[in-house]
């Protein structure tokens, strides 16, 4: 059998190994406690995201979705041809596959992504259906500074994608910093094509994060049966709850781990006190106007050329540039 993904070859920026123990003790002793949204994605956690995207309350993929089969003719040609298309994670999902199928070729496409084994999964199944587009996998963190190792830059414009709304879970200063990098990187003539959830009816958001199936609240509390594997820690993953709130001061789903009661946990020999109803914060998912995003970019040195959304204004697709 021959393989597409057999000729690719895997760019190595070596991704210094995260210190999962270090930043969950520090993360613990903070006041109040704090802990990073990447920890809910091991294997289940991942699969529980995918269960949180078929959700009725859970908007935000459909309207990602809508709105790029929507207007894939007007992205493609926004985009032009000749395009690398740098994607921020590995994408293996049908968004990435959507561009993919649209641009106008000859596309080249490198997936930046921390983990090596999702990175080559995935560049392996877009190989073998595109064996035309020629892969460029990078292991990297993207949101440290990296230089990206872009051939012939001056033939291809470099174009940024970005998509989920994942640029939300980044408090504001941080994602400037993100985006003024994702413009260092681009260059001049790049591009950056950013998922941007839109501000609506707070009912509307909060819904998304509280879904009545309870795959949300699953997908949070996972984080501590992760930290637990993986840490040896002795969380009681039925002494805590999920909550996710809208704040209207900060335009952000702040979502919490709340003790359900007065208990300890430990943690390679330390233990951590938890009052009852004490929590620990997991996740920002920021929402934008089209204004405030606007402002946010242009703080990076950003100028939205374009802005795509779905029929009911719920998502939008935000296209950057220098
Ligand atoms: C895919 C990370 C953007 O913040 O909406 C879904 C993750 N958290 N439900 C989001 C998530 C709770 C999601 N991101």
């Amino acid at each position: 059998m021959t393989s597409a993904a057999l000729d690719v070859q895997l760019h190595d920026l070596q991704p210094s190994a995260d210190d999962m123990l270090g930043d969950v003790l520090e993360g613990l002793s903070r006041q109040p406690k704090q802990l990073s949204s990447k920890y809910f994605y091991d294997a289940r956690g991942s699969r529980l995201f995918e269960r949180i995207c078929e959700q009725p309350e859970y908007y935000l993929t459909r309207a990602e979705l809508a709105l790029m089969r929507e207007h894939l003719s007007q992205i493609a040609d926004a985009l032009g041809p000749e395009v690398l298309l740098v994607e921020y994670g590995s994408g293996s999902g049908i968004k990435t596959r959507l561009l993919l199928e649209h641009l106008h070729a000859p596309v080249a496409y490198m997936p930046v992504e921390i983990s090596r084994s999702a990175l080559m999964a995935s560049v392996e199944r877009l190989a073998d259906d595109h064996p035309s587009i020629q892969m460029l996998p990078v292991c990297a963190d993207f949101t440290q500074p990296i230089e990206l190792p872009i051939p012939d830059r001056k033939q291809r414009r470099t174009v940024i994608y970005f998509p989920g709304s994942t640029i939300g879970n980044f408090e504001a200063s941080q994602a400037v910093r993100l985006l003024r990098q994702m413009r260092e990187e681009m260059g001049e003539n790049g591009a950056a094509l950013v998922g941007v959830d839109l501000l609506k009816d707070p009912a509307i958001i909060e819904a998304a994060y509280n879904d009545a199936a309870g795959v949300t609240a699953a997908f949070t509390l996972n984080m501590l049966v992760h930290i637990n594997r993986e840490l040896g820690a002795d969380f009681d993953v039925d002494g805590f709850a999920h909550r996710a709130r809208f704040n209207p001061q900060t335009e952000r789903i702040e979502t919490h781990i709340d003790s359900l009661r007065k208990q300890d946990v430990h943690i390679e020999g330390r233990a951590f006190h938890f009052d009852a109803g004490e929590s620990i914060l997991v996740e920002y998912s920021c929402k934008y106007s089209r204004e405030s995003f606007a402002r946010l970019a242009g703080e990076a040195g950003l100028r939205v050329e374009r802005v795509w959304t779905d029929p009911d204004e719920l998502f939008s697709l935000q296209y950057l540039v220098a």
